[in-house]
C-alpha cells in the first residue's frame, strides 16, 4: 500500500492490550514444559502448538476465545515469567511503532491458580521497567476486574489492591473490567467503581464489544471515562453525542471484532461514523497472540477497510496522544 511506509512510521500509542494475550502457542507449550504445568487433556486442540494455532483460526465468540484464553495462562508461574511476557509484547510494540502502551492484565485468574497478587504485579511491572528503560518506550499498568466470576472476587482483589500502595507508587495506574460481557449484571462493579472514582482513580471498562449500547451508558454511569471496544455505541446516536463532547475514547480492536464475530468484516467496525461524530478513537490489538494481529496490522487492516487520508491519519495519532492517561510533559514529547 502506498501509505504503508506512513502508517508503519507513525507514532502510536497502544490503550487496549492484554499481556496475558501476548502468550503465543509456542510460549504457552515452552512455559509448560518448563513449568510442569498440565495443559488441559481432554481438548484436543491442546495436542501441539500447531492444533492450538489452528485452533485460534475459528473462535466462534467472545466466550468460545476466553475459554483459550484463561486456560492458557495457567502456564504463568514464576514472577520471570511474567516479566519475560510483557517483555516479549513491548519488544514487538516497539518495533510497530508504539511509543506509549497502556496494558491491561488480570490478577483474578493468577490468584485463584495460587500466585501470589506481589508476585504478578512484581513480574509485570519488571517488564514494564525493562521497557522504559532499554527502549524509551513508556507504559502504565491497568488492572482488570473479571465479570465472569462472582463479584466477591474483585472486591477482595480492589481490597488487595488498596492495601498495597501499588496505586501511589505509581505501579498501577488505573482499573478497568473485561471479560465476558453479556450475561452478568451490568453494574457488577458498582461499589468498586465508586470507591475507586472517590479516590481520582482512572477507570475505564469493557463495553459495547458484544453487548449493545446500555453497557456503554452504565460504564460511563459507574465512572469510566473511556471504553474499551465501544463499537455498538453508533446504536445510540444521541450517547454518541456525549461521547464526543465527553472525550469518551473508544480503544478500538479491529482485529479483535473479525475474529470473535463480533463484525463481519473490518469494514464494518465504524471507523467512519466515529471520525464523522468527532467520537475519539485509538485503533489497538487486544490479544495479539490468539488474533494473529499486533497494533500495525490493525492500522493496516483499518486502511484497507477505510481508506483514510494523512489528515485522517494525523488526527487519530494525535487522539491517541491527547487521551492517554500521562503527563502533558509527556505528551508534548509524543505529539
Ligand atoms: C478480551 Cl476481546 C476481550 N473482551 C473482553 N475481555 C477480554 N479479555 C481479554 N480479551
Ligand atoms: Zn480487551
Amino acid at each position: 500500500h502506498p501509505l504503508h511506509e506512513f502508517i508503519a512510521g507513525l507514532p502510536k500509542c497502544e490503550h487496549h492490550v492484554h499481556l496475558e494475550g501476548c502468550l503465543t502457542p509456542e510460549l504457552i507449550f515452552q512455559l509448560a514444559a518448563r513449568n510442569g504445568v498440565t495443559l488441559p487433556t481432554d481438548d484436543p486442540a491442546f495436542t501441539s502448538i500447531e492444533t492450538l494455532a489452528e485452533r485460534y483460526e475459528r473462535f466462534t465468540s467472545l466466550d468460545d476465545f476466553l475459554h483459550y484464553y484463561f486456560h492458557g495462562m495457567a502456564v504463568l508461574q514464576k514472577e520471570s515469567d511474567f516479566a519475560d511476557l510483557a517483555w516479549a509484547y513491548f519488544l514487538k510494540a516497539h518495533s510497530d511503532g508504539v511509543h506509549h502502551a497502556e496494558v491491561f492484565f488480570d490478577p483474578q485468574v493468577h490468584q485463584d491458580r495460587g500466585i501470589p497478587y506481589e508476585i504478578i504485579v512484581a513480574g509485570f511491572s519488571e517488564g514494564c521497567k525493562r521497557a522504559e528503560r532499554e527502549l524509551g518506550l513508556t507504559t502504565k499498568l491497568i488492572l482488570c476486574f473479571l465479570r465472569h466470576l462472582p463479584v466477591e472476587s474483585a472486591n477482595e482483589l480492589y481490597k488487595k489492591f488498596l492495601a498495597s500502595g501499588d496505586y501511589e507508587k505509581g505501579t498501577i495506574h488505573g482499573l478497568g473490567w473485561s471479560s465476558s460481557e453479556v450475561g452478568p449484571p451490568k453494574d457488577m462493579f458498582r461499589e468498586i467503581y465508586a470507591s475507586a472514582r472517590d479516590k481520582d482513580i482512572r477507570l475505564t471498562a469493557h463495553a459495547g464489544e458484544e453487548g449493545d449500547s446500555t453497557y456503554i451508558s452504565t460504564a460511563l454511569e459507574l465512572g469510566a471515562t473511556r471504553i474499551d471496544h465501544g463499537i455498538n455505541l453508533v446504536q445510540d446516536p444521541e450517547l454518541m453525542q456525549r461521547c464526543a463532547r465527553e472525550n469518551i475514547l473508544m480503544t478500538v480492536c479491529p482485529v479483535s471484532n473479525v475474529k470473535l464475530q463480533c463484525v463481519k468484516s473490518v469494514a464494518e467496525v465504524p471507523i467512519r461514523k466515529f471520525l464523522e461524530a468527532g467520537v475519539k478513537f485509538s485503533i489497538n490489538s487486544d490479544d495479539p497472540a490468539y488474533f494473529g494481529a499486533y497494533i500495525l496490522d490493525n492500522y493496516c487492516a483499518v486502511q484497507e477497510a477505510h481508506n483514510l487520508s494523512i489528515m485522517e491519519w494525523r488526527i487519530v495519532a494525535e487522539n491517541s496522544v491527547q487521551e492517554s492517561w500521562i503527563s502533558n510533559e509527556r505528551k508534548a514529547e509524543l505529539l
